[in-house]
């Protein structure tokens, strides 16, 4: 009895090979675990879920749900880029939607999930726009707008967002070691598993007499990554035809 993580694949029509990737994983690697857990930015963008039919979608949406009609539990939580995925897209890929963070109880240990973006609290420009878009009226608003402008406004947003990160230092795109020691203290000290800033690592944070694992996963992009859980172990899969994965380093903190 196993499950999966994995995060950030950004997948989209353009990129063939991360799309290659995710059906091997999704086909080959993902039927063997009980559940897979997708922690955020499973698109390269969301614009609605009524942009859920075209060939593309429909691609990855019933990709995943023969993985669950095959039996694995599927989970999706929102990441900075599809935080506007809502109950059809769910529904399509015969799965349930996250909140974040979440906290469950993974094979006997306290974990707690989260797509990370939250966490990097130095990044201010971002949080404020976090804030913006993550309004429900916001959200109402934007969503009622025709979706061919919606994308063309995502397109200017995604052209904004990659000059801004230009100008960022790496630091201030990493998370806050007060922002995630805060959120380990706030929820009893649980193992965290995280993404977002595409620095796959295994770090251990020792925080008020306790010891806190804390996994990032890497993104798809550069590298294909997940993560494998039981109840004895957390090792890197390796995904048919990627790179295999060499154990990412360990900080202790
Ligand atoms: O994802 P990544 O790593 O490239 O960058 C993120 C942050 N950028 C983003 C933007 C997304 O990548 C773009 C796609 C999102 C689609 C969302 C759909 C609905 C919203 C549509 C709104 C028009 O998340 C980046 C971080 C980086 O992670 C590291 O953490 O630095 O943040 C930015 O670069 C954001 C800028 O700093 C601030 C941008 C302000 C833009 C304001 C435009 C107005 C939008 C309307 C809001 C009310
Ligand atoms: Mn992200």
């Amino acid at each position: 009895m196993h499950s999966l993580l994995i995060s950030d694949l950004h997948l989209c029509a353009q990129r063939p090979d991360t799309t290659r990737l995710f059906q091997a994983f999704i086909r080959h690697t993902a039927p063997a675990a009980e559940a897979l857990y997708i922690l955020g930015d499973l698109f390269e963008y969301w614009a609605g879920d009524d942009d859920l039919d075209t060939a593309f979608h429909l691609e990855i949406t019933q990709t995943l749900r023969a993985l669950a009609e095959h039996g694995t539990r599927i989970f999706i939580m929102h990441g900075n880029r599809d935080f506007l995925m809502r109950k059809e897209l769910a529904a399509a890929c015969h799965a349930q939607l996250l909140p974040d963070p979440v906290k469950l109880d993974l094979y006997g240990t306290p974990t707690l999930l989260s797509h990370g973006d939250a966490l990097c609290t130095d990044d201010t420009a971002y949080q404020e726009f976090r804030r913006q878009v993550r309004d429900s009226t916001w959200q109402q608003q934007f969503l009622a707008i025709p979706l061919p402008q919606r994308k063309a406004q995502i397109e200017g947003l995604r052209a904004q967002s990659s000059a801004e990160k230009q100008h960022k230092s790496m630091d201030i795109m990493d998370v806050n070691l007060q922002a995630v020691h805060g959120i380990l203290q706030a929820h009893a000290y649980p193992r965290l598993i995280h993404g977002h800033t595409h620095r796959p690592a295994h770090h251990v944070h020792h925080l008020d007499g306790h010891t806190c694992d804390r996994w990032v996963l890497g993104d798809w992009d550069t590298h294909a990554n997940a993560l494998r859980c039981d109840a004895n172990s957390m090792r890197w899969e390796n995904i048919p035809g990627a790179p295999a994965q060499t154990e990412p380093p360990l900080t202790l903190i």
